[in-house]
């Protein structure tokens, strides 16, 4: 397993990277150029730029997240050839860099969604929230509209602002676009893109859906064991692959993530971890990754990696903010450094109690 950690660049993002370094076993940022809009080309320069600013602080950076893919590609428009076509020029500029992982996601106009980014919690930090009956009744624009207000919100994939004007559109666009239709258009994309990132050297690894339903009337497909196997079989190459998120997948209670790692594992290339609680009403919130603050069991979860024989990229997802810090929701450095901490010690604990003795099986 080798952890990383996402930053959002230089000038960007408020932690700076000299802080992450001082982060126990961590490896690796995980970036993007997140100026770039969806669909167009990220140059060599721009590339280089932030292999760069990593190399000073012996960072690796061979994790992407993400590479957006363009709503007319989801929604299988002809334009979609030459969205697809600078898709494959970015991976190709990616694998000669060196990069190893693209994270992505395929879900409809908006990528996460919660409705509080600031919920207070008992022991007096804040977190993301999600309430069932807001995203149910809500009308999606003005729903948008009030989340950009939310004081502290810094731009996040699929909520800039000068999106909002679109956002009417887009829902016109998707009227068309059931889950058959996204399917469709998936497998399009992936069988353009897999062999290219093949040929470069890149697995690329599907986000799944946050949360893991339809909001809004949109579909979402990457939601369920079912639909990860469908998924995996629509273009069966070692290139397409997972990004395993507990906290996406786990929002939906019938999901099983510590089965999924153990079914999926050759091909999860990538793992999110963090912790949700759920609550009755179908609303929940995120937790610290401790098993017993949420209702995942982030214990098994490591566990069921670890008995794998995990060799790839890992991350803690989004944190509470604590200790008053001011930071992108969910991407402070305290929560996530401490999320670190505890998959770190479980990792550690794992290993000493599977290791062979010493004086057994010829180990000295
Ligand atoms: C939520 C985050 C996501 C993720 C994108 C990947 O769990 O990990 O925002 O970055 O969906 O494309
Ligand atoms: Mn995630």
């Amino acid at each position: 397993m080798k952890m990383t950690f996402r930053w959002y660049e230089e000038n960007v993002d408020p932690i700076p990277l000299r802080h992450i370094r001082q982060i126990p076993g961590v490896e690796g940022i995980v970036w993007a150029l997140n100026d770039i809009p969806a669909g167009e080309c990220w140059t060599v320069d721009r590339i280089e730029e932030v292999k760069a600013q990593a190399a000073k602080y012996n960072f690796n950076t061979d994790v992407v997240e993400s590479v957006n893919v363009h709503e007319d590609i989801k929604l299988g428009l002809p334009s979609r050839k030459k969205y697809i076509e600078n898709y494959k020029n970015t991976l190709k500029n990616l694998g000669r860099a060196g990069v190893k992982v693209v994270c992505y996601n395929f879900m409809p106009v908006f990528d996460w969604t919660r409705t509080d980014l600031y919920k207070p919690q008992p022991d007096g930090s804040t977190a993301l929230f999600y309430e069932k009956a807001k995203v149910d009744n809500i009308n999606p624009v003005k729903f948008l509209e009030q989340m950009s207000k939310q004081e502290g919100l810094l731009t996040m994939p699929g909520w800039e602002p000068e999106r909002l004007s679109k956002i009417k559109e887009l829902f016109e666009a998707y009227k068309e676009i059931k889950d058959d239709e996204l399917w469709e258009n998936l497998k399009y994309f992936l069988r353009e893109i897999i062999p290219t990132a093949q040929e470069n050297g890149i697995k690329m690894a599907i986000h799944p859906d946050d949360p893991p339903w339809s909001i809004f009337g949109l579909p979402r497909i990457i939601t369920c064991r079912d639909n990860i196997k469908k998924f995996l079989r629509l273009v069966d190459n070692p290139s397409n692959g997972l990004t395993l998120c507990s906290g996406s997948l786990g929002s939906c209670r019938k999901n099983d993530i510590a089965a999924m790692v153990r079914e999926f594992g050759d091909r999860i290339y990538f793992a999110h971890i963090r912790n949700i609680r759920h609550f009755k009403n179908g609303d929940f919130t995120e937790t610290s990754h401790k098993t017993s603050d949420g209702s995942l069991d982030i214990t098994e979860i490591v566990k069921a990696y670890h008995d794998i024989g995990y060799k790839y990229y890992v991350r803690p997802d989004h944190g509470r903010h604590i200790w008053d810090e001011k930071c992108r929701p969910g991407y402070g450095l305290y929560d996530r450094s401490l999320g670190i901490m505890y998959i770190l010690g479980l990792w550690d604990a794992f290993e000493k109690i599977s290791a062979p003795k010493r004086g057994q099986y010829g180990v000295e």
